[in-house]
């Protein structure tokens, strides 16, 4: 299984096309609608997202609801074309307007000017902006559709934000609770105190990251491999959710505490029970060896602040060479939230390929058969 995706922010449409989808894989159209709006959504987003209404449209691949094993395309329409197309139009367009020259600290502006030959950074964020995570979240969420078959969940919160960290522990059916709040956090106090940052980080033209967390229930033990090291789970997963805009860290179970603590307190102890084996903690987040250990899967990310800050950094105008202040027109304050739903999407779909990759099946049912054999 395979996803591409292509598309410019302000570019007429977005586009994905999933290669490898097993046929009569039910697609659940409201389940990916309404994740596109939930990233959509979230405390501290700014004036894009009242511009758009993120919908898919499938353009090939599935008939009457059922996949018909063909590649999957869609498209996600960016309503905000109609205001761009004087300067976006591929067939002619006025590119001495919306240029950005006062390249932003942190956003991809600089090095790709020099990397891509361009005088304006334009031609490199429309494309390195965040609007390609729409593609994800609706690639993520048809690989739901097909986890859901297997009876495997993916699931998650906003744990931090911008310093303000939920340590608390939560049960997995606990989770979907958070998607019901305006941070996806699951302490409501915190979650005011970090409302209250956001508005003033708002105030002051600032920005602000945070960390979310994503678990993953049912998956089955031995999913990745130990025999390559391209094939371990924990680097795909680890790969796939850095590739994701704006993500610094990622970490698994214990992450980088384990480097803290004695082996005696980070391994988990095993255990022989009615004929089953099991962890008595999960310190290794549910991967051992690059291996699914049948345990839950825990993974977190570290998102960084929004590199377009409105009270604007210090910088050059690469058209003068001179110093300036960053460009900042409208952002978001925070879009954690997004990062929630993107970063579970995408554990999603790697997920989803690992899974595919072990088992092929052309179909459904010989996917199913295939996995319900496995212990
Ligand atoms: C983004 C800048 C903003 C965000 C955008 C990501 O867009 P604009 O320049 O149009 O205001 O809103 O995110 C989205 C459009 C989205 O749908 O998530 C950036 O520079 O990365």
């Amino acid at each position: 299984m395979k996803l591409t995706t292509a598309g410019e922010s302000h570019g007429k449409t977005l586009v994905g096309i999933i290669e490898g989808l097993p046929s009569n894989l039910p697609i659940d159209f409201d389940l990916i609608n309404s994740r596109l709006a939930l990233r959509q959504s979230g405390y501290g987003r700014g004036g894009r997202q009242k511009i758009e209404s993120d919908k898919i449209e499938i353009l090939s691949g599935v008939r009457n609801r059922l996949t018909l094993g063909s590649p999957l395309a869609f498209q996600i329409v960016n309503r905000d074309y109609q205001n761009w197309q004087p300067y976006m139009d591929p067939e002619g367009a006025d590119v001495s307007m919306r240029r950005l020259t006062r390249v932003r600290p942190g956003h991809a502006d600089l090095t790709g000017l020099l990397k891509y030959d361009q005088t304006d950074a334009r031609n490199i964020l429309e494309r390195a902006s965040a609007r390609e995570t729409a593609v994800r979240v609706a690639a993520g969420s048809i690989a739901m559709c097909y986890l859901k078959e297997l009876g495997v969940y993916v699931s998650g919160y906003v744990r931090c934000v911008c310093g303000i960290v939920d340590n608390n522990q939560y049960s997995f059916e606990g989770l979907a609770e958070a998607k019901n709040n305006p941070l996806f956090m699951l302490d409501s106090l915190l979650e005011r105190q970090a409302m209250d940052l956001i508005d003033s980080l708002k105030a002051s033209g600032d920005t602000a990251g945070g960390v979310v967390e994503i678990r993953v229930k049912g998956l089955k033990a031995g999913f990745g491999s130990c025999m390559q090291y391209s094939t371990k789970l924990d680097a795909l997963l680890c790969g796939a959710v850095m590739s994701v805009q704006a993500i610094k860290g990622v970490e698994i179970g214990m992450g980088f505490e384990v480097s803290k603590l004695p082996g005696s307190r980070v391994h988990d102890e095993i255990f022989l029970e009615n004929g089953k084996y099991v962890r008595g903690s999960n310190n290794a987040g549910g991967i051992e060896g690059g291996m699914s250990n049948g345990e839950e899967i825990v993974l977190r990310a570290a998102m960084k602040p929004i590199p377009t800050l409105m009270k604007g950094l210090k910088t050059v105008d690469y058209a003068t060479g001179q110093p300036a202040t960053a460009a900042g027109e409208r952002s978001d304050v925070a879009a954690i939230c997004a990062c929630e739903i993107i970063v579970e999407s995408v554990v999603a779909m790697t997920l989803a390929e690992v899974i595919s990759s072990r088992l092929g099946g052309d179909n459904l049912k010989e996917v199913k058969e295939r996995y319900s054999r496995l212990p």
